[in-house]
């Protein structure tokens, strides 16, 4: 018997995202995934000076807008001609600031977002929002460890307050920073901002150690089924992100279904629009050409997020590309995270494409990241430069290629007589969450949703644990807010 679960919204991510899984015979033979609000920040960006693109991309998102950030200001140094001259204060200080994001955002996802399909928190604190509604029957853990692990839950929420004091200490404040700006960044590394860094980040260590890392061993152990569920499509694409003065902490690369590694090159992206609502004459470019050209009337769309492939190919982006990508190219630290684990879990690298492999790649990317950071504070030099001068050039093309929490972010930019003539964000998310292209290839998400086995197509919670470990946040992948829209078709960019 065929039948069709929809989702939407799918809740506990950021934004809004609805599914739609084609269930036959218990097993999904189609999904869609697909954004439903317009972003439009390409259109607002228009015209304006360029450095406003710092201030205005990190509002694309609350809760990755350090991404932003350093993504808009990598893309105006290139377009400036400042690449070669920020200095390595600045460096690091801009990679702590996004270090100090990372970590809020993971902890945000697996305690606040994803846990709750595995940790009965309803039946240990009563019905109270946020823990219902919910779906129910495959909760596993005893009454003891389910306590236990919403303990860690109201934990988390004071670890994630403290990451955003961390990173205010050099960003000047959280959501939106202020601190990491085209040329450098506008805080200077004194003794007492390092010291109170050192001990929140000391605190915020300790808690990975010993309660997030931990916690998403006890899940896999409890839920191992799921090494098996929501495999994907095997093909990783990391752009490569922290820029230190020593190069970066996670290595560029395009990594196909064998594990192989290949040397990336942003010139092989282009955006289909097939099946997205944006005008079928800017299908297929590279975003350093792209255009962003709403049409609400196609019949074949069912997303406001475009197609982004790689050499035609879909790609999953995030967490696992990364560890994988520094995996395969040798990273002696990776390397001495994930072993051990692997080997305590009793499974593979390959067992990493999967819904429980994504938690435990993002949970030992947060240790990663988290441990370099204490590298990277005790760099810093307090009394050499943060920032470099600079002028807006009369015409200049800038990419700006970095890692954000949730994968690769990709910012570009023109520039014609001193004002922005185009611009253009693909967001990890876009990659990962993507409608089917101009091939009828499924994006990564609906990939992984297909062929999956649906136990209860009342309670699916196949689907949803698939879609969460991907960490989807719709406000950043939509290409704004339609608050002036008074019927189809009719949008006011405010
Ligand atoms: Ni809105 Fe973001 C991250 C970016 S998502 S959270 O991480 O860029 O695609």
């Amino acid at each position: 018997m065929i039948t069709k679960v929809k989702i939407d919204p799918i809740t506990r991510i950021e934004g809004h995202m609805a599914i739609e899984a084609v269930i036959d015979d218990g097993v999904v033979k189609d999904a869609k995934s697909a954004g439903t609000l317009f972003r439009g920040f390409e259109i607002i960006l228009q015209g304006r000076d360029p450095r406003d693109a710092n201030r205005l991309t990190q509002r694309i998102c609350g809760v990755c807008p350090t991404a932003h950030a350093t993504a808009s200001a990598l893309c105006i140094d290139d377009a400036f001609g400042l690449t070669d001259k920020i200095p390595d204060n600045a460096k690091l200080i801009r990679s702590l600031i996004l270090g100090s994001n990372f970590l809020q955002s993971h902890i945000l996802h697996f305690y606040h977002l994803a846990a709750l399909d595995y940790v009965d928190a309803a039946g240990t604190v009563g019905n109270l929002a946020p823990f219902v509604p919910r779906y129910e029957g495959d909760y596993r853990f005893s009454s003891q460890v389910n306590a236990e692990l919403v303990k860690h839950y109201l934990k988390a929420l004071d670890i994630r307050r403290k990451c955003q004091e961390m990173l205010s200490l050099f960003g000047g404040k959280m959501p939106h920073n202020v601190g990491v700006v085209p040329g450098g960044v506008t805080e200077k590394p004194t003794e007492d901002k390092i010291t109170n860094f050192l001990w929140r980040l000391n605190e915020i260590r300790d808690f990975v150690d010993n309660l997030y890392i931990p916690d998403v061993i006890a899940v896999a152990k409890s839920y191992n089924d799921y090494f098996g569920i929501g495999m994907g499509c095997k093909r990783l694409v990391a752009y490569g992100g922290f820029h230190l003065p020593t190069g970066k902490l996670f290595k560029p690369a395009l990594i196909s279904p064998d594990l192989h590694p290949e040397p990336f090159d942003a010139r092989n992206i282009t955006e289909d629009v097939k099946h997205s609502w944006y005008a079928d004459s800017t299908s297929g470019r590279n975003p350093a050409n792209g255009q962003t050209k709403p049409d609400l009337d196609k019949k074949q769309a069912y997303s406001f997020i475009k197609s982004p492939r790689y050499n035609g190919s879909v790609c999953e982006l995030g967490p696992l590309a990364r560890m994988v990508s520094n995996y395969v190219q040798n990273d002696e630290k990776t390397k001495q995270l994930l072993d051990p684990v692997l080997g305590e879990l009793a499974v593979g690298v390959d067992a990493l494409f999967s819904v429980l492999g994504r938690h435990a790649a993002r949970a030992l990317e947060a240790k990663l990241v988290a441990d370099s950071m204490v590298d990277w504070l005790q760099q810093l030099k307090p009394d050499d430069p943060i920032i470099v001068p600079s002028e807006i050039p009369e015409q200049g093309d800038g990419t700006g290629l970095n890692e954000a929490p949730r994968g690769a972010l990709g910012h570009w930019m023109t520039i014609r007589d001193k004002k922005i003539e185009r611009y253009q964000v693909i967001t990890p998310t876009a990659w990962n969450a993507s409608p089917k292209d101009d091939k009828d290839q499924p994006g990564a998400i609906e990939q992984a949703l297909i062929g999956t086995k649906v136990k209860d197509k009342d309670n699916p919670f196949e689907l949803v644990r698939i879609v969460r470990a991907f960490d989807p946040c719709l406000a950043c992948s939509v290409h704004l807010l339609d608050a002036g829209r008074n019927e189809l078709g009719v949008f006011r960019v405010v």
